[in-house]
């Protein structure tokens, strides 16, 4: 079978050489079509080891790009809840709020935590700070209210189970969230997505369900792998996993996947889809260390997970 995602030939789309000040690794983007161009909100680590969220736009989603030349979201060093950092966001758009919404990792030494805010134009934003305590990440929020909640896809890490999987919980006013309900669960043993798993960029509608990427980590003695993988969770009810691939889509292959900060790693946070060409694009953290992009179709990506036997997971 043809693979169903093609990197750009010209890959990394973007590396810390495209930024207008001084920074280590640029990668983990969420990623949105707003006002004709494609929107990277970027994960910027500094020379300090401290990450940011930056803004690059292009017209064409691969070249070209304009970098902002400071934050739209920054560390603030009296803050314990993000002193060490702001990472992986993912956008989504929701029509009821003419916003876009930014799930994002906030970082201090009481672990990572699950964060949000609102911007309308990429250039003011409004932070509603922590919604879910630490440990928990990964998180993706629906575009529109399933039966009147907005849901959120997350990861949070239960220590009584040591278990990495993917939770939900539902809201009215994105401010106060339900308990987690199980939605998917890390696979076992030999598989590529034993370890880890965590939901990637906004999961896309279609009519066979909520099309979404995530990764999955392997370990072995001396390294982790990170791939992405594909699944679609019912419309009306998404704890319920509909169908999993069982191959992964993406896997650490290229030589900027391979090396960087942390090989072999690569790691969806941004998808994009073009109705008029049917393009679906995902946008990847390379190695901690650069942006990358893998180009598919989504009727032919749907039919291939679609044709994955529903119990895979
Ligand atoms: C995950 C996150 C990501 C990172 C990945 C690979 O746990 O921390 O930010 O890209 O590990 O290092």
């Amino acid at each position: 079978m043809a693979p169903l995602f093609t990197r750009d030939p010209d890959g990394p789309v973007l590396t810390a050489e495209d930024w207008p000040y001084p920074v280590n690794a640029v990668f983990n983007p969420g990623a949105a079509v707003h006002d004709g161009a494609t929107v990277l909100l970027v994960r910027v680590e500094d020379r300090r080891g401290i990450s940011h969220l930056t803004v690059a736009r292009s017209a064409d989603g691969r070249s070209g790009w304009r970098v902002d030349d400071k934050p739209l979201l920054n560390a603030e060093p009296d803050n314990p809840a993000n002193c060490w950092g702001v990472e992986d966001p993912r956008l989504t758009y929701v029509d009821e709020l003419k916003a876009y919404v930014i799930a994002y990792t906030s970082y201090g030494p009481s672990g990572p935590a699950v964060s949000l805010a609102l911007t309308a134009d990429f250039r003011t934003v409004e932070d509603l700070g922590v919604i879910l305590p630490p440990e928990d990440k990964n998180a993706s929020l629906l575009p529109r209210r399933v039966d009147g909640h907005f849901v959120l896809l997350h990861r949070p890490v239960s220590v009584t189970t040591d278990r990495a999987d993917v939770w939900l919980s539902r809201s009215t006013d994105l401010r106060s969230w339900s308990a987690p309900e199980p939605v998917m669960r890390a696979r076992t043993g030999p598989w590529w997505d034993a370890v880890r798993i965590g939901i990637g960029p906004t999961p896309i509608e279609t009519e066979k369900g909520w099309l979404a990427v995530y990764h999955g980590v392997k370990a072995s003695a001396n390294a982790q792998i990170y791939r992405a993988g594909l699944c679609l969770l019912d419309l009306e009810r998404p704890t319920k996993v509909i169908r999993r691939l069982p191959d992964w889509i993406l896997s650490p292959q290229a030589p900027y996947e391979l090396a960087g900060d942390v090989p072999n790693v690569v790691f969806p946070t941004g998808m994009t889809h073009d109705a008029a060409t049917d393009e679906l694009r995902v946008y990847y953290g390379a190695a901690d260390t650069s942006i990358g992009l893998a180009v598919g179709r989504l009727s032919t990506v749907l039919e291939a997970v679609w044709a994955a036997e529903s119990d895979a997971a």
